[in-house]
């Protein structure tokens, strides 16, 4: 058989995905399907058991197959002296496309879930206001809403990183704090302007429902731009977990802004200067000077697969595929690289990327069987590159470990093993 010459993109086996696609499926080999009709065809052709009889009736509530996988999130243990403190990760590695299954969204919460019933549930704007207002559940969901797909990203993500170690980290263990969704709430800028903001209010405090209190203050110019009072998440009410009845949503912005269980919007001249923002969610620089205010989240993109803790069964060719997101605007490219970073190759997005929105891309490459690092790098379309690790430790040290957005590398070893590494 002749051997067939992939047209290279960059080193250590990125391909071009044009000239691959020229191939067709056989001419990827073992990664791709197998000849159809080769002894096995009277096998192939036979019909299978479920498709002699009917099958399972409808259902009220639907399930993932059961040969699906197992698909769960990450949570910590409870912490005795932090009740409800604490977070559950989305398994990254295990998705495909841009959208979490709301079953599978992120967590993190400050003092557990609250179990409330909306139907004694306020939202109430006062301060420097024309009028102070105050929402039932019931008349919100009376307002015209709008919809954003936007991912929500906590500033602890990827914190770890910065510290070392974590040669067992996994997409889901050390970036799991990341999901994206569909939203679909009121804006709040409707919700002020009936408010009536007067024209010395400069800040929103905004404040949960939870036994946290959280609270946290968005900027007048964040809160008539973009920001929703999220009520729907794909489709469905908003989960108890991300906030129901009602959250505060703040698209592309640190995921503390987005105050879940949303009780109350004051007005005010200064920021209200809440715990959150002021002994946590502040970023302390090496020079212990400390960052107030660090709202959105920086390029970013990570590989999902292949990636930590995987095994490549035998060499040949696989797709590397992962996402991408910026709070910056939308993802304008996202770059390979199987040398760890000597030569890179630009991967093919699966769709036109949002704004604010994840972005999944995808590449081919061959492994050879030796070793490699994998790596991916994002720009947006605010002309953002995601750094390397050390242009980050340089920058930001260790002493905080929030909005860490550096390139991640994952360590292919001659036996197939993925790991993350720093390089
Ligand atoms: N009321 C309230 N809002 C909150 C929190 C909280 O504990 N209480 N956690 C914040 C943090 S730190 C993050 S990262 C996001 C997480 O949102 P999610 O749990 O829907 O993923 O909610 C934010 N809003
Ligand atoms: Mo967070």
């Amino acid at each position: 058989m002749k051997e067939l010459q992939w047209e290279k993109a960059a080193g250590n086996g990125l391909l071009n995905r044009r000239h691959l696609l020229q191939l067709g499926l056989t001419g990827l080999g073992a990664a791709g399907a197998s000849a159809a009709f080769g002894q096995d065809a009277g096998a192939i052709l036979q019909i299978p058991e479920w498709s002699r009889m009917p099958g399972a009736n409808a259902s009220a509530y639907g399930e993932r197959s059961r040969y699906a996988g197992d698909l769960q999130r990450m949570a910590g243990t409870p912490d005795p002296i932090y009740p409800g403190g604490g977070s559950s990760r989305t398994p990254l590695q295990f998705l495909q496309g841009t959208i979490t299954p709301n079953a599978l969204h992120f967590e993190r919460h400050h003092a557990g879930i609250p179990d409330i019933d909306p139907a004694g549930h306020t939202l109430v704007i006062n301060g420097l206001v024309r009028q102070p207002l105050a929402f039932s559940y019931e008349n919100l969901l009376k307002y015209p809403m709008v919809s954003r797909i936007n991912f929500l990203e906590c500033s602890g993500n990827s914190g770890a990183l910065l510290r070392g170690g974590n040669a067992d980290g996994t997409a889901q263990s050390l970036h799991g704090l990341l999901s994206c969704a569909e939203w679909t709430g009121v804006p709040l800028s409707t919700l002020l302007d009936e408010a009536g903001v007067s024209p010395e209010a400069r800040w929103v405090a905004a404040v949960g429902a939870d036994a946290a209190s959280m609270g946290r203050s968005v900027p007048i110019e964040k809160a008539l731009d973009d920001v929703l009072v999220a009520l729907y998440q794909n489709g469905e009410p908003i989960r108890p977990g991300q906030g129901y009845p009602v959250r505060l949503f703040c698209p592309g912005w640190e995921g503390n802004i987005s105050v879940k269980w949303l009780t109350q919007l004051k007005l005010m001249r200064e920021p209200a200067q809440f715990r959150d923002e002021t002994s946590k969610y502040t970023d302390t620089m090496p020079d212990r000077s400390s960052l107030q205010f660090t709202f959105p989240m920086g390029v970013k993109s990570l590989i999902t697969s292949p990636s930590g803790r995987m095994n490549l069964p035998r060499p040949g060719i696989y797709q590397v595929t992962g996402v991408a997101w910026s709070g910056h605007g939308a993802i304008r490219r996202v770059e390979v690289s199987a040398d760890g970073g000597a030569t890179w190759a630009e991967a093919e997005m699966q769709a036109e990327p949002g704004d604010k929105a994840l972005a999944r891309f995808t590449i081919p490459w061959e492994w050879s069987g030796g070793p490699a690092v994998l790596q991916s790098r994002a720009a947006d379309s605010a002309g953002n590159v995601q750094p390397v690790r050390d242009e980050v430790l340089a920058a930001r040290g260790t002493i905080s470990f929030y909005h860490n957005n550096c390139i991640q590398s994952w360590g292919v070893d001659d036996g197939g093993a993925i790991s993350n590494v720093y390089v």
